[in-house]
């Protein structure tokens, strides 16, 4: 990301997590209500563990407002870890009298074993700690910030699950941004009810036999003009911008831009949207399978990005590991996990597109203030106007 800067900071079970973003222009409203359901939405979702009875997410900023508005400086935000005070000897960030087991159980699909190789650890908490999801909900607050900014400039973005492991649900081709408006009512916040229903049973179901499970939640975006990104370099895409942010995210093992793996299967007739103009709609199209994006820039339809998440690493029952120690088989240490979490990933989709294309907004019509960046884009609207 060039014109927004956005690092995270923050162990899962430490004192907590931290974002700063950097690049805002000033004088951007930023409401605190919005920016802390986006992360009460984040810990929405059955098939959670005991860890969300616990923690209450909000931010607490520490620089970067005043008065409600972006000063232009870095935006810095803390999210406290409510668990902490239960973990204060085990990851407390000074020496400790006591004396603290360290894990040598690396678990199969997690950071662990790896982690712990490139690092020269000898006790798997030291990588597990960062490597866990409890980021994302820093994550969150900086992409709840980025979407201000889209909120800004027309620009508004959503999200469903549209599989649990076996249970599918139907994705529209066509969807507005009504239709998202009782997601989170689902407790799987999938639009279909009868596959929502379908989703929880199948959670409950494996749960009962100590299973985790994946899925596929699908970030849709509307309002975006045509033009961001770029076809005239590899790293100026905004598709692959967009990939490289959602594969980021913990348990994302693909992610795929509008109808990726449809249209190779399907002949290029079918494949894709074929151009029109009229007097009072200008460009448009009748189908969208390109999922908003050709030629690494936005076209003007909706953005559509889907990922599949894997079943989550942590194991009830837990898999065949080996002690890292000893070098005998053991099984993969065992902790409080969830069941999935595909509902919870789709809001911090939501968040990851969101940076990518708030980004690729300040790079189109980046100035100090936000006036600057909505004057800019209604100069380039005015440019591409089919009224002329
Ligand atoms: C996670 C393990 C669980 C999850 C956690 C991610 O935490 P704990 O070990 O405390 O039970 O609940 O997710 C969060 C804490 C969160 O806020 O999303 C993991 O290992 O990735």
């Amino acid at each position: 990301m060039g014109r927004l800067r956005f690092t995270t900071a923050g162990e899962s079970h430490g004192p907590g997590l931290v974002a700063i973003v950097e690049g805002l222009p000033a004088g951007l409203e930023v409401d605190r209500g919005r920016v802390d359901r986006d992360l009460a939405r984040r810990q929405l979702g059955h098939g959670r563990g005991g860890r969300m009875k616990i923690e209450r997410d909000s931010v607490e900023v520490r620089s970067g407002l005043r008065h409600g508005r972006t000063l232009g400086s870095p935006l810095a935000v803390l999210v406290a870890n409510r668990d902490y005070p239960n973990w204060e000897e085990r990851m407390n960030p000074w020496p400790v009298e006591a004396e603290v087991a360290a894990s040598h159980l690396p678990r199969p699909g997690h950071a662990d074993l790896a982690g712990l190789q490139k690092y020269g650890f000898d006790d798997v908490r030291n990588v597990l700690e960062r490597a866990s999801a409890r980021e994302t909900a820093a994550r969150v607050a900086a992409g709840a910030i980025a979407k201000e900014l889209l909120a800004a400039l027309g620009v508004s973005i959503f999200s469903h699950v549209i599989r649990i492991a076996s249970v599918a649900a139907p994705s529209p081709h066509r969807l507005d941004p009504e239709d998202f408006a009782a997601v989170d009512e689902s407790p799987v916040r999938c639009l279909d009810p009868a596959s929502s229903d379908a989703m929880v049973d199948e959670i409950n179901r494996r749960r009962k036999q100590n299973e985790s499970l994946g899925g596929v939640f699908e970030v849709r975006a509307f309002g975006l003009v045509p033009g961001l990104g770029s076809h005239v370099g590899w790293d100026r895409k905004l598709d692959g911008r967009l990939a490289q942010a959602v594969a980021s995210i913990q348990a994302v093992k693909g992610v795929s831009l509008g109808e990726a793996w449809e249209v190779a299967a399907a002949p290029g007739s079918e494949s894709h949207d074929e151009i029109f103009w009229d007097e009072s709609r200008g460009w448009y199209r009748e189908t969208n399978r390109a999922g908003g994006l050709e030629g690494g820039m936005s076209n003007g339809e909706p953005l559509i990005v889907r990922a599949a998440l894997k079943p989550i690493s942590t194991l009830t029952k837990p898999l065949r590991s080996v002690d890292t120690v000893t070098r005998k088989p053991a099984k993969a240490m065992r902790e409080r996990t969830d069941s999935t979490v595909v509902p919870a990933a789709g809001v911090v989709g939501e968040a990851m597109v969101g940076l990518v294309l708030a980004d690729a907004y300040l790079e189109k019509f980046g100035g100090d203030h936000i006036e600057d960046v909505q004057a800019a884009l209604a100069a380039y609207r005015r440019r591409i106007d089919w009224r002329r």
